[in-house]
């Protein structure tokens, strides 16, 4: 058993390699943190001995997002903030487990944007309530991470290990999100709800945001509707597939998502581009 003094050295080592790898947010959740997680999404699945989920954040520029809030152009933010900082993520991550695997430690990176099924939509492990847990943030109505630093204007990735690092508390900070509901609004195909809500509990504080439809989302998400910010407006090269009454079967939706033109663009993170979660209000909403 590593004692205290190891596991100090050893949280201030990963820390400073963080740093040198120019991350912007850095954390480390416990594993007891994730007590109201699904069995599947429990670290514990993954690595028997789990002991915490380091977890680490690039910021998004700006002017990146405003884009997409402008409606200006989607290019942008989908290469340079999604599949680029997702790939940047995922290296990030990598490094990490190869420096706790030369230590002789267990660690598995979870990839940035994953999903298995595509009906439910279950990550391996979530980004968001590691970072949470890790003391990062708090979760916004639209179900994203919210920063004092940077807002919703960051992406995340996730390490499991079974390393004795020293784990940090869930965030105590201010309340964040302003509930100025303007995801909920600006959602063109009424993904978010304005009052259903879900919610998890870390160390005794609860955290709430609004019940997310995930396959309308998709439907917007993906550019499978003209409804979208960037779909709609293209002419010809749309294709309008109503949201369909009942929930369709992953394997409708992968023939669905075969049948997609390349060019299809849905909202490109319209939720994410128009929250811009104002501290003082939110403390003054939610006390
Ligand atoms: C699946 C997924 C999607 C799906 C479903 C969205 C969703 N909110 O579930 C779709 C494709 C629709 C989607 C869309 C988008 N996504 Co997305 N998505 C993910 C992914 C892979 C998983 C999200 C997730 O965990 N959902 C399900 C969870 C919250 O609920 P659950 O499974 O039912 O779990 C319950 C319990 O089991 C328990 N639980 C589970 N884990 C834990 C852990 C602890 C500690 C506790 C206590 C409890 C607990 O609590 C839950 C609630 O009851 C993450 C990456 C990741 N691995 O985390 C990115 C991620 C959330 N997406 C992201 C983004 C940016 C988007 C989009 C803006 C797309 C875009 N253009 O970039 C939109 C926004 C949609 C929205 N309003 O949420 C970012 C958010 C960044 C941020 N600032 O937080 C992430 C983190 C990706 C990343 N690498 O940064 N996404
Ligand atoms: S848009 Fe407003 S309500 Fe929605 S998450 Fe951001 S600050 Fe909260
Ligand atoms: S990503 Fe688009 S479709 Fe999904 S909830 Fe946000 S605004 Fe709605």
């Amino acid at each position: 058993m590593a004692g205290m003094a190891e596991i100090r050295t050893l949280t201030e080592e990963l820390k400073q390699y963080v740093e040198g790898r120019e991350a912007d947010l850095f954390g480390i959740a416990p594993v007891s943190s994730f007590e109201g997680a699904a069995e599947e999404e429990h670290p514990r699945h993954w690595i028997a001995d789990a002991q915490a989920v380091i977890v680490m954040g690039l910021q998004v520029p700006k002017a990146i997002v405003e884009q997409v809030e402008r409606k200006t152009t989607p290019y942008p933010y989908l290469r340079f903030a999604r599949h680029l900082l997702n790939d940047e993520l995922d290296m990030l991550a990598n490094g990490v487990c190869r420096f706790l695997a030369r230590r002789g430690y267990e660690c598995l990176p979870t990839p940035a944007n994953d999903w298995r099924d595509p009906r439910t939509l279950k990550p391996m492990v979530s980004h968001v309530l590691t970072a949470v847990a890790a003391g990062l943030g708090e979760v916004g109505w639209n179900n994203m991470l919210l920063t004092p630093q940077f807002g919703v204007r960051q992406k995340l990735v996730t390490v499991i290990t079974n390393a004795p690092l020293e784990p940090g508390h869930v965030y105590d900070g201010d309340p964040i999100c302003d509930r100025c509901m303007r995801c909920v609004q600006e959602c063109e195909i009424g993904a978010i709800s304005p009052e259903r809500t879900r919610s998890v509990v870390i160390e005794g504080k609860t955290f709430e945001w609004g019940a997310l439809k995930r396959l309308k989302c998709v439907w917007e998400c993906e550019g499978f509707t003209n409804k979208g910010t960037f779909s709609g407006g293209v002419g010809p090269y749309t294709r309008d597939v109503p949201f369909p009454d009942k929930t369709p079967t992953p394997e409708e939706i992968v023939e669905l998502q075969d049948m997609k033109p390349r060019w299809a663009e849905g909202c490109a993170g319209r939720c994410y581009a128009v929250c811009h979660p104002s501290m003082e209000l939110a403390k003054i909403r939610r006390g």
